[in-house]
């Protein structure tokens, strides 16, 4: 075992030690959190100064983009240091402003309803002991991941690179669940519904909904575990909705509320947002008009230096190491490349420890640079349909998708 699988064992059985994990959730004013002003970071690109803060619950430095609703980013360090993003520095994303700050974990409800055979109301225990324990690593990545960095820029959330997290999620199948309730056979999606809501009734809930093939695929799953212990508040506590190499948007927090449906969802969240353009990369150009959108759907492989920043100084003849994380989205990771002189020759890059086709992998390369001046250092992931990293960025007018290969300058002297 080596320490990180160590960590996650501890963890587990402390998980496992109790339903006590699930047994906590009330927190004093956690959503107004003021920033603690005396920690910034700046990203990477114009306007990218922000604060760091601690004042979240269960939140510890990470960056500030927005309050309430809460719009929290992972600071880029924090992959180096394992491929499992610890639960108090992942990044969080709400929509709507009335978020529940507690959960009372003896009176929540899981609700199965629609085209079932039988309505059914889940307790927290009912799902610990009724159903299978699954467990699978993830990433969880925001639609508008890195979209700081679309040129010409775009409103939104504006991200650098952090509104992603790799996690191991515990719970159950949503298969399971289904099954269990009977879906009956016109049954066409399935819609998934939090405990948040706007600050008027006007606003529409954020909901979701998948295709029922992919429902009962046997891998979507609700989780009332993050890395072995119960989910953060501003994770989703007390359960979420885990899909798979599909992008965050689906993995609806706060679950309570799950109805089959036999016609295709109409809601807003589902019909009208999150929608791209409807080509491989989601990309058309600024200005464009008139193509078809479908809704935002699988993850495209990315790859990312962790111990490199632009600007670094390496000495002249001196071997290093040059290491960072990467994932296949919906398939697996087959390789990542390494180039140290801005892309005209690449070598394979060696991974570390294989959680699993949707997690995080660790990469290293060495580099041993034999001339001064500035140098172009690039990594690129090709997952396992042989699909690589594009060389040119995507744009569109949401920020959506952005996996263009990652570059950095830096200085050898
Ligand atoms: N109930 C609820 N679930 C939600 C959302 C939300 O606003 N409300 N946002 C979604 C989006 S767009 C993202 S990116 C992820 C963020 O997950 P995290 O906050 O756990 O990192 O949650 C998803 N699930
Ligand atoms: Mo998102």
């Amino acid at each position: 075992m080596d320490n990180q699988e160590r960590h996650i064992y501890q963890q587990r059985r402390k998980f496992l030690g109790g339903l006590g994990a699930l047994g906590l959730a009330a927190f004093g004013n956690p959503l107004n959190a003021a920033a603690d002003q005396n920690k910034s970071i700046a990203l990477p690109f114009d306007n990218g100064e922000r604060v760091l803060t601690s004042a979240f619950p269960q939140k510890s430095d990470v960056i500030l983009l927005r309050t309430r609703p809460p719009l929290i980013e992972t600071p880029f360090d924090v992959f180096d240091q394992g491929v499992f993003t610890p639960n108090d520095r992942f990044y969080v994303r709400w929509h709507l402003a009335d978020i529940p700050t507690a959960v009372d974990p003896a009176t929540f409800r899981l609700d199965i309803r629609g085209h079932v055979n039988k309505t059914v109301s889940l307790t927290l225990n009912d799902l610990l002991r009724k159903f299978p324990r699954f467990e699978i690593t993830a990433v969880n990545q925001c639609s508008g991941n890195s979209r700081g960095f679309f040129s010409p820029r775009v409103p939104g959330g504006q991200w650098a690179n952090g509104a992603m997290g790799n996690a191991r999620w515990t719970g159950v199948r949503l298969k399971d669940l289904l099954e269990y309730s009977g879906v009956r056979t016109n049954a066409v999606q399935v819609r998934f519904n939090g405990l948040d809501a706007g600050v008027i009734p006007q606003t529409p809930k954020f909901m979701k909904s998948l295709a029922i093939d992919h429902a009962l695929d046997g891998e979507v799953m609700i989780a009332y575990a993050m890395n072995g212990e119960a989910l953060p508040l501003l994770n989703g506590y007390p359960l979420r909705l885990v899909v798979p190499g599909w992008y965050a948007t689906y993995w609806v927090k706060m679950l309570h509320d799950i109805e089959v449906l036999d016609k295709p969802d109409n809601n807003f969240w589902t019909a009208k947002a999150y929608l791209i353009p409807d080509n491989h990369f989601a990309n058309v150009h600024p200005g464009e008009k008139g193509f078809k959108q479908v809704p935002i759907n699988t993850m495209l492989p990315r790859s990312f230096f962790t111990n490199v920043r632009p600007g670094v100084t390496f000495r002249l003849g001196q071997p290093m190491e040059i290491r960072g994380i990467a994932f296949g989205g919906l398939h697996g990771l087959r390789e990542v490349q390494f180039s140290s002189d801005g892309g005209l020759t690449w070598a394979v890059a060696s991974l570390g420890q294989d959680y699993g086709k949707y997690s995080f992998r660790q990469w290293r390369a060495a580099a041993n640079f034999k001339t001064p001046g500035t140098k172009m250092l690039m990594v690129r992931a090709t997952d396992t349909t042989g699909q690589m990293q594009p060389n040119n960025p995507n744009w569109n007018g949401a920020g959506f998708m952005r996996n263009v290969v990652e570059s950095v300058d830096v200085s050898v002297a």
